[in-house]
């Protein structure tokens, strides 16, 4: 299928030509990576926009039960629900979404709803790439809302933050008083944190969890893109699927009221500015990548070893070299 046909079948919401797009964005090879940019360019100029929420959270927090509990009530009030993951950990075989799409049973059958499961293993920066270009095409094919699913297990977290228009962190009621070693960075990033699994036995354990979690964001610095009283911590039910529709009254409360400011659109650009420095900064290093770049900087290690050249005009003649 050509490019041009394959965009049109998106621009209908087409979903097997969406999951065709999104093979060719995450495939390495150098012919399908210029038909991937070729297909991003056109679907620019559609200028749909999704709400992108990014979604973090620990193993066995409940993720991929709350993504199908809460997507099946987006879906059932008419929105089309887009389900992306980042998964940087290569211990885990297929993913996250994969792994348990017994968990998103419901979802994944659900016309107005699109898993895909997260693309296999290379490095985050790669990981990154394809999830951005993903979430475009996703918003092209006219999705309203596109959940960015990520396992909490460190730099991920900043990575879907750069892509999301909105970061829930999903945590776990604890025994103790403990915040369960979030680290601040991320507790930073949070827009709202929610304490899944308020019910049953685990009721007061929620309940004091998210009174600590209330707590621990008042003490942090206030951010210009909040109104007063966010971000906020709040008890769901994935699982009995309570407390999902207060979740995402007080999203599209801050979603509209930073639409409202400036500055969700502040946001896209400086995400925008971002991904462009980084793909600078990763065309870089693939340059030093190639076979006669890897040569050449042997090349030079030796003779930098052996006293005959010094390492900062080795380095620039070896620039210079990439240059030229
Ligand atoms: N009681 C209770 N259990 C829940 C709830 N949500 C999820 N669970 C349970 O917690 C376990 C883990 O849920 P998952 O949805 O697989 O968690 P996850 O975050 O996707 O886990 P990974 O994919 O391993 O990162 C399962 O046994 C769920 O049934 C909830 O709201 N209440
Ligand atoms: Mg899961």
């Amino acid at each position: 299928m050509d490019i041009e046909t394959l965009s049109e079948k998106i621009l209908t919401g087409d979903r097997r030509a969406l999951s065709r797009a999104i093979t060719l964005i995450e495939s390495s090879r150098a012919d399908h990576r210029d038909q991937a940019v070729q297909l991003i360019e056109r679907l620019k100029d559609a200028q749909r926009q999704a709400i992108r929420v990014g979604l973090s959270g620990t193993p066995g927090v409940g993720k991929s039960t709350f993504i199908e509990s809460f997507g099946k009530m987006l879906t059932g009030q008419g929105l089309r629900v887009a389900v992306l993951a980042v998964d940087p950990s290569s211990a885990r075989s297929g993913g996250s979404i994969l792994g348990d799409k017994t968990r998103m049973e419901e979802l994944s059958r659900d016309p107005n709803a699109f898993i895909r499961p997260s693309p296999a293993q290379s490095h985050l920066g790669g990981v990154a790439r394809r999830t951005r270009e993903a979430v475009t095409v996703c918003e092209a094919a006219g999705f309203d809302v596109v959940l960015i699913e990520t396992v909490g297990v460190g730099q991920s977290e900043t990575v879907v933050a750069e892509m999301s228009d909105l970061f829930i962190l999903l945590i776990a009621p604890a025994g103790g008083d403990e915040l369960q070693g979030v680290k601040r960075g991320i507790m930073e990033i949070a827009d709202i944190i929610l304490i899944n699994k308020a019910d049953g036995d685990l009721k007061p354990a929620a309940t004091r969890t998210c009174s600590d979690y209330a707590g621990a964001l008042r003490l942090l610095r206030k951010r210009p893109q909040d109104p007063a009283d966010f971000p906020k911590a709040m008890m769901v039910s994935a699982l009995e699927r309570d407390g999902l529709q207060k979740a995402w009254d007080e999203m599209t409360a801050l979603t509209n009221w930073r639409r409202e400011n400036g500055h969700f659109d502040a946001r896209r650009e400086a995400q925008a500015r971002y991904w462009f420095q980084q793909e600078v900064r990763q065309g870089l290093m693939a340059q030093l990548d190639t076979p006669e770049a890897r040569a050449r900087m042997q090349d030079f290690a030796e003779r930098v070893a052996a006293g005959d050249i010094t390492p900062t005009v080795a380095a620039q003649e070896l620039l210079q070299g990439l240059r030229g």
